[in-house]
């Protein structure tokens, strides 16, 4: 991109004040809005945003991405910002686009098993709705009740269930966006075949607001499952990870598999979780099964007790009852909120599962080598390869000095990442945070596709610019 030809963000109060006035659209500029806006959950980033709009209509966006073009303004597509990657944060006087009062289901076709609702709707909300209709929606994750489904489709969102359901890309049956160019494209229409050449609606999952702001989504349903039914086990050594993972997955149908160690079961029993048992380990794994019927549980019990006779696993507990469920899910999911407070600096990498055990010796060693004085808490998606690795802020450090060292470990982790043909972000995105380390995991040509793409919807640069790559 042309330096000269960057929207300009930071005189455009008279060319702000001049829209909502035209079209009726919400524009906020008090400072609270100003920096709540202008920020997701990443930490170490500065908000600095120059308005927020909040539109109605798909027609309003259109009308903002137009104004935008006019008037050369950077907008950064927003919505219940979960985002971890620094996506959907304003750092340059962006104007933000929220997508919160476009929050209504449309509708739920049972006969097609699609739900069509506003890009605002809360995941949550989806999943509630669904459920009351006797349908399932099954991607997801921890930040549930604040992310939006249009968030979800921008990052191509997947949390805890892709091992048995797929990423959100696998539930997205339609789209309604409104390019950088100002157009209104509607999206594969909820065809469950459609052969007419390029799949533009793929093209929309996980480009992170940068192509199109999506304001209207519909997605796929699933059959409701039977109760769930989790498995908490303590182990030693990460290979007995890999083994349990193995022998469970060779039996039954998984619908998660997580790990975390002993420092994160540290945090979250101290922010309230029970402790799973009282028997100490290294690693924890986290088995969801479906209670397709008693013998079917009783099978994967009898399982579970001869890995607990061969040594494998030290101690483990299974959910009786889905509150217990969901007790011991809450070791696992409250991770990240139970650590907040010490300021993680967090990476989300992925490789192939099978190599999972190797890479975390690797990186390990190298972190307690070069970096003595982190506490890393490890955890993740263990069933799909997808490692979280939270760095605590040790107290002593100023956020800058500390996000210095942690660049210093991004450097040796993306190499080798590299090395283990790897993901230098396995679903939080690239946003801000990754943007320097893309080429660890896409290679230059694939680098440059991407930008002429993005110039193609977006021939202004106006739609996030400078998130993913410059
Ligand atoms: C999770 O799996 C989320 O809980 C957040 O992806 C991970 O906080 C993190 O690093
Ligand atoms: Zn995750």
């Amino acid at each position: 991109m042309d330096k000269n030809n960057s929207p300009k963000t930071s005189s455009e109060k008279n060319r702000l004040a001049e829209l909502p006035a035209l079209k009726g659209i919400e524009i906020r500029t008090d400072p609270e809005s100003l920096a709540e806006y202008g920020k997701d959950w990443t930490k170490h980033f500065t908000a600095n945003a120059s308005a927020v709009l909040l539109p109605k209509s798909t027609e309003e966006v259109k009308t903002i991405v137009n104004w935008a073009r006019r008037t050369r303004t950077a907008l950064v597509p927003s919505g219940g910002r979960t985002g971890l990657s620094a996506g959907a944060y304003a750092t340059q006087q962006e104007v933000v686009v929220s997508l919160q009062k476009m929050n209504r289901i449309l509708e739920l076709d049972a006969f097609d098993q699609t739900l069509r609702c506003d890009a605002g709707v809360v995941t949550e909300q989806v999943q509630k709705y669904a459920r009351e209709h006797g349908f399932y929606y099954p991607v997801d994750f921890a930040s549930r009740g604040s992310s939006q489904i249009g968030g979800n489709v921008a990052t191509n969102a997947g949390g805890i269930k892709v091992i048995r359901y797929g990423l959100t890309r696998q539930w997205v049956a339609g789209l309604k966006v409104v390019t950088g160019r100002g157009d209104i494209l509607e999206l594969n229409k909820s065809l469950v075949k459609n052969a007419t050449g390029y799949d533009l609606r793929q093209l929309f999952i996980g480009s992170e607001g940068t192509l199109g702001v999506v304001t209207e989504v519909t997605v796929a349903l699933a059959k409701p499952p039977k109760e769930f039914v989790v498995f908490v086990m303590g182990l030693n050594d990460l290979e007995a990870v890999m083994e349990i993972y193995a022998q469970f997955k060779s039996q039954f149908t998984i619908f998660a598999y997580e790990m975390f160690t002993d420092v994160a079961l540290k945090y979250t029993t101290a922010h309230g979780a029970r402790p799973p048992f009282s028997t100490a380990a290294k690693y924890f794994v986290l088995i969801e099964l479906e209670r397709e019927s008693d013998e079917y549980i009783e099978q994967a019990t009898e399982l579970f007790g001869q890995l607990l006779e061969e040594g494998l696993v030290v101690d483990g507990v299974i959910s009786q009852s889905p509150k217990q469920a969901a007790e011991l899910w809450a070791l696992r999911e409250d991770i990240t909120e139970a650590t907040s407070h010490k300021q993680p600096y967090k990476n989300d990498i992925s490789v192939r599962v099978s190599r999972v055990p190797e890479f975390l010796n690797e990186m390990t060693a190298v972190l307690a080598g070069e970096h003595p004085e982190f506490e890393v808490v490890w955890f993740g998606h263990i069933g799909d390869g997808n490692l979280h690795v939270n760095i605590l802020k040790p107290d002593n450090l100023s956020s800058n000095e500390f996000v210095e060292r942690c660049h210093h470990v991004d450097e040796k982790m993306f190499r080798m990442i590299e090395k283990f043909e790897g993901s230098v972000s396995a679903e939080h995105g690239v946003g801000l945070v990754k943007k320097p380390f893309l080429h660890y995991s896409r290679s230059a040509e694939e680098i440059q596709l991407m930008k002429e793409i993005k110039r193609v919807f977006d021939p202004d640069h106006i739609l996030n610019p400078g998130k993913m790559f410059d």
